[in-house]
């Protein structure tokens, strides 16, 4: 009986897999926690077949990494037997998107390493304070979908203040001049959802449309669970768009509170407008 049962849901599972040929939670689930990192610092992946094939190795230059000083991370992605994968697709303008987060999530760092050839990526950036960070290397080996390799990692010192991280209350903010209001369709998990980001001038409260393609695109979006567990995958309905109104699709993989940053530019300078949403 339990096996028929068994049967009938993977059968189930597979329908809703084929039903969705670019379903999005296939490249977003990603798990990496601190008790599932060995020491030579494989991520171990969840997820789709595809992804549990390739393996990022994160790399530190130094053995204690400090805040304020500058750190190289060297990633390195290897398919499951520990060759060297070396063609990747170009995405957003760049071969791999790199994010860092700190555990509470107050601090977002969205870089793009360089592409040293053999699988191997490096960055130089500086942690600002102690404590623990999360990094996410979001590829696109060639010949496979997107997806993301991610590592928590620890910064020496003294233990910082965590912030909450509580859904937003009103979904304006003003950043640098900017008012950005996100309107969600529905704050429900497991549907393909429509997130627009509407700028207006702070001042004048006028619509901006000026807006200036970052990454090839009218502006970049990263979603993460609050626990940093699950980076979503997002991207643009139309990327040529300039403003006021900036769209993005995602879906969200299940009930939670999921922190947003929109990333847009104009005049050159790129604004990062984060939001704390209740998916419910
Ligand atoms: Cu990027």
């Amino acid at each position: 009986m339990k096996k028929i049962a068994l049967s009938i849901l993977l059968t189930a599972t597979l329908l809703t897999a084929c039903e969705r040929p670019g379903s999005i939670n296939k490249d977003a689930a990603t798990h990496e926690d601190m008790a599932g990192m060995d020491h030579s610092g494989m991520a171990q992946e969840a997820g789709s077949s595809e992804a549990e094939n390739v393996k990022a190795q994160f790399k530190l230059s130094k053995d204690k990494t400090l805040p304020k000083q500058d750190t190289t991370i060297t990633t390195t992605i290897q398919d499951k037997d520990g060759k060297a994968i070396n063609e990747f697709d170009t995405v957003h303008e760049k071969k791999m998107h790199f994010i860092i987060v700190s555990k509470d999530l107050s601090y977002f760092s969205h870089i793009h390493p360089d592409y040293k050839g053999n699988g191997v990526f490096e960055v130089t950036t500086q942690f600002p304070t102690s404590g623990e960070y999360k990094m996410y290397a979001d590829i696109t080996p060639t010949g496979m979908s997107a997806m993301n390799k991610s590592q928590w990692i620890s910064v020496e010192g003294e233990a910082v203040a965590q912030q909450p991280i509580v859904p937003d209350a009103t979904l304006t903010k003003v950043v640098d001049g900017k008012s950005i209001t996100l309107s969600i369709d529905d704050l429900m998990p497991n549907m393909e959802l429509k997130l627009n980001f509407n700028i207006k001038d702070a001042q004048t409260n006028g619509p901006v449309t000026d807006l200036q393609p970052f990454l090839g695109a009218v502006g970049h979006v990263v979603i993460l669970t609050k626990d940093a567990d699950k980076y979503l995958h997002v991207h643009p309905t139309d990327e040529k768009a300039s403003g006021p109104d900036a769209e993005f699709m995602t879906t969200f993989p299940q009930s939670g509170v999921y922190k947003i940053w929109g990333q847009f530019q104009q005049n050159g300078k790129v604004i990062t407008v984060p939001f704390v949403v209740k998916v419910s």
